[in-house]
């Protein structure tokens, strides 16, 4: 078992300033949840700033070494959810099928219907994010994200498409589908950063 975030040991100093406890799991999302029938169909895309495009098959991005990683993920929604274990591929596992260029900065998360949402490149290459594919001992559901997600527990779960199908390098930030209509470009949940209405 890996602990990537360092877990304080009182629950109380896990959970963010305006956030409340939840024991489910909500599901919320813009749109409707992509079914999917024929996964030779789909494949995943490293794309913009790096030496040569990568795509990856279904079937050889479920061949990846995978890892078991626990967190705490905060919605902006107020709901808080302690002590997630996951099954996921490594950013770097991935990452180590490409070569960056040397401006990328950013990156831009796209999923299924062209939703998207942008962070940091530092913060997509931290040890903590990776691509989900099991949650609690159970493939993510329709619902939750299959067949993978993003999961960047350190900021507000919008920022962890699910989904996936695109990940692009880019030299500078943009704003993705909710920060471009409000919420905050980084999302740190504790500082409160949830919405940025100016
Ligand atoms: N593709 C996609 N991913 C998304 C969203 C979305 O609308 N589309 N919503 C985000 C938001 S706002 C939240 S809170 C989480 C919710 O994930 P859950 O439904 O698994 O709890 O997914 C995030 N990822
Ligand atoms: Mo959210």
């Amino acid at each position: 078992m890996q602990f990537g975030q360092k877990l304080p040991q009182d629950p109380n100093d896990r959970v963010p300033p305006g956030q409340t406890l939840t024991q489910g799991w909500p599901v919320l999302h813009y749109g409707s949840v992509p079914y999917y029938n024929d996964m030779s169909k789909w494949d995943l895309r490293l794309f913009g700033l790096v030496e040569e495009e990568f795509t990856i098959s279904y079937k050889d991005f479920m061949a990846f070494p995978r890892k078991e990683f626990a967190n705490d993920i905060h919605c902006v929604t107020t709901w808080s959810k302690l002590d997630n274990v996951w099954e996921g591929i490594a950013v770097s596992e991935l990452m180590s099928k490409v070569k960056l260029k040397p401006e990328a900065t950013h990156v831009m998360l796209h999923a299924e219907h062209g939703w998207t949402t942008n962070l940091p490149l530092e913060d997509f290459l931290l040890e903590t994010s990776f691509l989900g594919i099991r949650h609690n001992g159970v493939l993510l559901t329709p619902e939750h994200g299959a067949p993978v997600r993003m999961v960047v527990p350190h900021l507000y779960f919008w920022k962890s498409a699910k989904w996936l199908r695109g990940i692009e390098f880019m030299a500078k930030d943009k704003p993705g589908f909710w920060e471009r209509n409000g919420y905050h470009m980084y999302g740190d949940p504790w500082k409160e950063e949830r919405y940025d209405f100016d």
